[in-house]
């Protein structure tokens, strides 16, 4: 059983339409965010710890908004941000980073999936993450590293910062808008087309049906 580790809701309806094949079920698990600048590190260090909590295969999913004009914030901190300040107030400060009204803010949206099974596995064409990084982290952190290989798949949608519309989807959806469509405004299979997480689900999909 390949378990899909969120405790986001949202997360799970969309990973549905890749994964629901009755071997796929949601783990409920907050494994610890170390700090990085980038969302690999994060999610392979997530996926470690799942694995090593479920003793089963685990796909972790990390994402972020990462803002052009502000330097990519919130980027890995885009959870505890929208905690604190709420996305209406992202959106004022990318307004205010970026060009106005006239020009909204760019933006992109990532995802990252780390998948973790206790074996190895080729490279190409994802990365893998032997482990350095988290050995580094471990360092920061105190805490012991190992070497669990993690197989990576990355998706990215780029789009721009605007006043919040629509009412589907969830996190940052109303604020994103894509193609002059926000993702709140889109349907589940309209936002899976051209999403971040789509777009890294369908490269796991791909890999997943060969293993
Ligand atoms: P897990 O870590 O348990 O999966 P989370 O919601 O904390 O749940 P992330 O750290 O990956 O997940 O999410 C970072 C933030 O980005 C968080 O505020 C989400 O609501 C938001 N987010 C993630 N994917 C999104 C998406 O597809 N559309 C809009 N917001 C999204």
């Amino acid at each position: 059983m390949l378990r899909y580790v969120t405790t986001n809701a949202g997360k799970v309806r969309e990973a549905r339409e890749y994964l629901d094949d009755g071997s796929v079920a949601q783990l409920d698990f907050d494994y610890a965010e170390i700090q990085a600048p980038t969302l690999d590190p994060i999610a392979a260090h997530g996926a470690r710890e799942a694995y090593r909590h479920a003793d089963e295969p685990v796909l972790v999913d990390d994402a972020g908004l990462f803002v052009d004009d502000l330097d990519g914030f919130p980027g890995p901190y885009s959870s505890y941000v929208e905690e604190t300040l709420g996305i209406e107030r992202v959106g004022e400060l990318a307004r205010d980073a970026g060009g106005g009204d006239d020009a909204p803010a760019r933006a992109a949206f990532r995802c990252v999936l780390a998948y973790c099974d206790g074996d190895p596995f080729d490279t190409s064409p994802d990365p893998v993450d032997r482990g350095d990084r988290a050995a580094a982290a471990a360092a920061d952190d105190g805490g012991d590293a190992d070497d669990l290989p993690v197989k990576l798949f990355e998706g990215v949608v780029r789009g721009r910062i605007v006043d919040p519309r629509g009412d589907g989807g969830f996190g940052y959806d109303p604020i994103f808008e894509h193609d002059g469509t926000t993702l709140a405004e889109m349907s589940a299979a309209e936002k899976n087309a051209i999403s971040h997480r789509g777009r890294a689900l369908a490269k796991f999909a791909e890999w997943y049906a060969t293993r």
